[in-house]
């Protein structure tokens, strides 16, 4: 998952260390040494068992700092803009980034013996999750809302909503909720079928009417069972539709209006880049949407659009889509996420 941008990541990584550490070699021999307050030095140097020579000269070169300058990593920035943008990360995320990388590192007075290192993850790790925002933790909603949530998926063609329904749904009843699943895709020929069987393996309830049938009605009978039967969830599938297609769109904007919807998700697939961006910004003006979810992140390299769409359209990330079997969802916690992208400090 994300591959690409990590290794890439990395590389920003190691550029930007060498860039600071070469200014440190040019800076560091005209650099006085900050003088250490007398009485604090004459404490340090006659207390019992006071330091060493070698301790004395270690507090010297720690007290003497470098402060990076722009035109230290000026070059290392561009490096990492035009690599963020070759990996599909949106223009203002990718302003974004370098603007806070910049702020972080430049005109800090980074002490000698400190590891270089160590001040461009930090730089780098802040930066991310400034952009990632803060996730949504599901379960923590469900927690704290009265029964039954009611859950719309929406999102265009094949992304992976009926998979997400079926992953959540399972995922849900592993944490101990009831859940009902309602067949909102009378639509496509094939689709009732699709969603029987996802709700038998996972043994889930399945509310769902002929092909052909109105959406609303399913859904609307879905919320019914789920408020009769005490059910803590109902998971809303949808036709998959494109944004242009209005006819489509005033559907669900009639689904929306029925069933009154606590959540309204947007799926996509993580390896359509920017255009799961546009789509999604179209579809949280049209139809509205609380949270995404981007499916096909296993098959993604670039990581462009996880890292771009919460800060993109202002709205969190809840999961992410790791492949095809109920197990592969992962709930979108973006300190993880940004600890595996760029690892540990050295
Ligand atoms: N690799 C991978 N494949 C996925 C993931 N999620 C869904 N898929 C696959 O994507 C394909 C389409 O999934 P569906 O769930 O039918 O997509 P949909 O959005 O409901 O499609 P429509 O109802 O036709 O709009 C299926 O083959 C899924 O197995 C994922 O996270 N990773
Ligand atoms: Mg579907």
């Amino acid at each position: 998952m994300f591959g690409g941008l990590k290794e890439k990541l990395q590389a920003a990584r190691i550029r930007l260390g060498s860039s600071i550490q070469g200014a440190a070699a040019t800076q560091a021999p005209g650099t006085e040494p900050k003088k250490t307050a007398p009485d604090t030095a004459a404490k340090k140097i006659n207390s019992p068992g006071g330091p060493t020579f070698a301790d004395k000269i270690k507090v010297l070169m720690i007290e003497r700092e470098l402060i990076v300058s722009e035109k230290d990593i000026s070059e290392a920035l561009s490096e990492l803009e035009m690599t963020l943008l070759s990996g599909d990360v949106a223009l203002p995320v990718c302003d974004a980034i370098i603007a806070n990388v910049r702020t972080s590192l430049i005109g800090k007075h980074r002490k000698i013996g400190q590891s270089v290192d160590a001040l461009v993850v930090g730089a780098l790790k802040n930066a991310l999750l400034e952009v990632l925002g803060n996730g949504f933790n599901l379960v923590e909603y469900i927690k704290t809302h009265s029964r039954p949530v009611k859950i719309l998926f929406t999102g265009v063609n094949g992304t992976g909503k009926t998979t997400t329904v079926a992953k959540i749904g399972a995922y849900l009843k592993k944490q101990g909720y009831t859940v009902v699943i309602g067949g909102g895709d009378t639509y496509r020929a094939g689709a009732q079928e699709q969603i029987g069987v996802h709700a038998e393996r996972i043994g889930i309830k399945l509310i769902q009417h002929q092909e052909g049938a109105d959406p609303s009605a399913v859904l609307f009978d879905s919320v019914q069972y789920a408020v009769s039967h005490k059910i803590d969830v109902v998971l809303a599938d949808t036709a998959g539709r494109f944004h242009t297609k209005s006819n489509l769109m005033n559907q669900l904007d009639k689904i929306r209006r029925v069933m009154k919807p606590d959540l309204v998700i947007y799926v996509d697939e993580a390896v359509a880049g920017n255009d799961a961006i546009i789509r999604a910004a179209e579809f949280d003006r049209t139809i509205g949407a609380d949270a995404i979810v981007l499916t096909k992140a296993d098959m993604d390299s670039s990581g462009g659009a996880a890292i771009s769409i919460a800060h993109t359209i202002g709205k969190p990330l809840m999961f992410l889509g790791t492949g095809q079997s109920y197990e592969d969802i992962i709930p979108f916690e973006p300190a993880l996420v940004v600890e595996e992208l760029l690892g540990s400090e050295t």
